[in-house]
């Protein structure tokens, strides 16, 4: 329901390149609350237990060392099927491969930096904001949520 929440992540890449208002805005547009927000580099520990479904791939040391190349902008959004939509929003893994109109297929071309992380299911939305913020979401009400929802 509509406190569903999802962990959005801008990674490196899209910090270099100046992406974290355009990443936010379009969560924001679409009607989504942000629960949660901060910049900062994380420890190889936390990528490692972020990603430790992909703990076999070949791609995973890359991939750690690509996701510690400098800070992030972790957040935490909340609504109604954000995990779900907050995936469509971003576009497939490989840029190649994801829709003009989503966040990937705009901005970005190679798989190894694809400047922004989404939450897979409902329970890895829940596991990774619990892993990146433990307890320190914020509970508030839009004021525009009567607006939003019917
Ligand atoms: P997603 O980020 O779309 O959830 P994932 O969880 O399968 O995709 O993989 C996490 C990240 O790892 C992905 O955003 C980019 C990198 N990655 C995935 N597959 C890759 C591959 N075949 N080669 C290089 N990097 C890859
Ligand atoms: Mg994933």
């Amino acid at each position: 329901p509509k406190n569903e929440v999802s962990f959005i992540m801008v990674k490196p890449d899209g910090v270099q390149r100046g992406l974290v208002g355009e990443i936010i805005k379009r969560f924001e547009n679409r009607g989504f609350k942000l629960v949660g927000c901060k910049m900062m580099s994380p420890s190889k520990d936390l990528l490692e237990t972020h990603y430790v479904d992909l703990k076999s791939k070949p791609f995973f040391p890359g991939l750690i060392k690509y996701m510690s190349g400098g800070p992030v902008v972790a957040m935490a959004w909340q609504g109604k099927n954000v995990v779900k939509t907050g995936r469509s929003m971003l576009g497939a893994t490989n840029p190649l491969d994801s829709n003009p109109g989503t966040i990937r297929g705009d901005l970005c071309i190679d798989v190894g930096r694809n400047i922004c992380h989404g939450s897979d299911s409902v329970e890895s939305g829940k596991r990774e904001v619990k892993l990146w913020f433990g307890d320190s979401t914020e509970d508030y009400s839009l004021c525009t949520e009567n607006m939003i929802y019917e």
